[in-house]
């Protein structure tokens, strides 16, 4: 070893990240891309100076106060970071970062797949092509929710929300929108955006509703059935931030009811393995396996942003991305 810092890699990263990370620091790779256990994550960061996780990394307090003292910092290969108990790390003296922007674009993508999936059935009409099920046509065929000139809702008007509501523009939608601090004139403007002041007020101005707020313990359940109720009947649902801003028993009600006519999910609660059996059976619901951020140059990007945290801090710098 020399007197590189070392980083632990938890998961396998893209191939120019981790020939940055090779180049530059000790690595630590996990070449056969294993998902490790808490014991596991505490044993091999014993080594490291930093860790560089991923949102599948659960790095609660009880595993932060189990690290070594030599882990100064732990580099998210995410923007969420709800996986970190972030004053245990404030405790230990640890430094977190995050990689946001680089992924707006791409997360945007996917909330309008999202949209586009659940207003036109595309869960429905997927199954019938690939079954070999579609045996007719007739002009109530697969007839589903048209979303130009609608009006599309944002929760959470941050980075992502932002790009998402600009690509909604471009289906001519009005966009409504509600946020801890209201967004400056010129951009609220250049977005066309209507502000509410609360969740309440917004939610009755939503044909499209897309959540992009962080999970935190005040966001944990802010779709519940009291404010389902507010939206306008057959309106869409749409999450790409992270499925505990859903009261799943709520939503998924309201499917069955009908007034939520279908929802565009890229997150769920207990992902992978543990989401709500509903969610597999209503048609629907058109779900993704948490890929808002998957194109090669998205994760590139994440990757090249939580290096430029890592060099920033063993520089003795701020990392520009700093959360905790
Ligand atoms: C990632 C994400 O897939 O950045 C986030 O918060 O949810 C996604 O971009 C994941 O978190 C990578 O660790």
């Amino acid at each position: 070893m020399g007197d590189k810092p070392v980083v632990f890699a938890t998961r396998k990263l893209p191939e120019a990240v981790e020939a940055r990370l090779v180049r530059d620091y000790e690595a630590i790779l996990n070449p056969d891309d294993r998902l490790y256990t808490a014991d596991e994550l505490v044993e091999i960061s014993a080594g490291a100076d930093a860790i560089l996780p991923c949102h599948s990394e659960k790095l609660t307090a009880e595993v932060i106060g189990r690290l070594s003292d030599r882990v100064k910092a732990i580099a998210n290969f995410s923007v969420g970071y709800d996986h970190v108990d972030t004053e245990a790390a404030k405790r230990r003296g640890i430094i977190v970062t995050n990689t946001p922007d680089v992924l707006s674009d791409a997360t945007a993508e996917i909330a309008i797949l999202c949209m586009l999936g659940a207003a036109r059935r595309a869960t429905e009409g997927v199954a019938l092509v690939r079954e070999a099920g579609w045996k007719d046509w007739s002009p109530k065929f697969m007839v589903g929710t048209q979303v130009t000139g609608k009006r599309f809702g944002v929760i959470g008007m941050g980075r992502v929300g932002q790009v998402t509501a600009k690509r909604a523009r471009g289906f001519d939608m009005a966009v409504h929108y509600t946020k801890r601090s209201r967004l400056d004139a010129g951009t609220e403007a250049a977005l066309g955006a209507s502000y509410h002041a609360t969740i309440e007020e917004l939610l009755p101005h939503c044909d499209v509703l897309s959540l992009h707020c962080p999970a935190t313990p005040e966001t944990t359940g802010l779709l519940n059935a009291e404010r389902i109720a507010l939206l306008p009947k057959g309106a869409i649902v749409v999450n790409t931030a992270r499925g505990a801003v859903i009261d799943d028993e709520a939503l998924i009600a309201a499917l069955k009811s009908g007034h939520v006519a279908a929802a565009g999910l890229d997150v769920f609660n207990g992902e992978p393995t543990d989401i709500h059996p509903e969610y597999r059976k209503l048609d629907n619901v058109f779900g993704l396996p948490h890929i808002g951020s998957a194109t090669l140059e998205t994760r590139d990007g994440m990757g090249f942003r939580a290096l430029d945290n890592l060099d920033a801090i063993f520089a003795g710098k701020e990392p520009v991305d700093r959360v905790a």
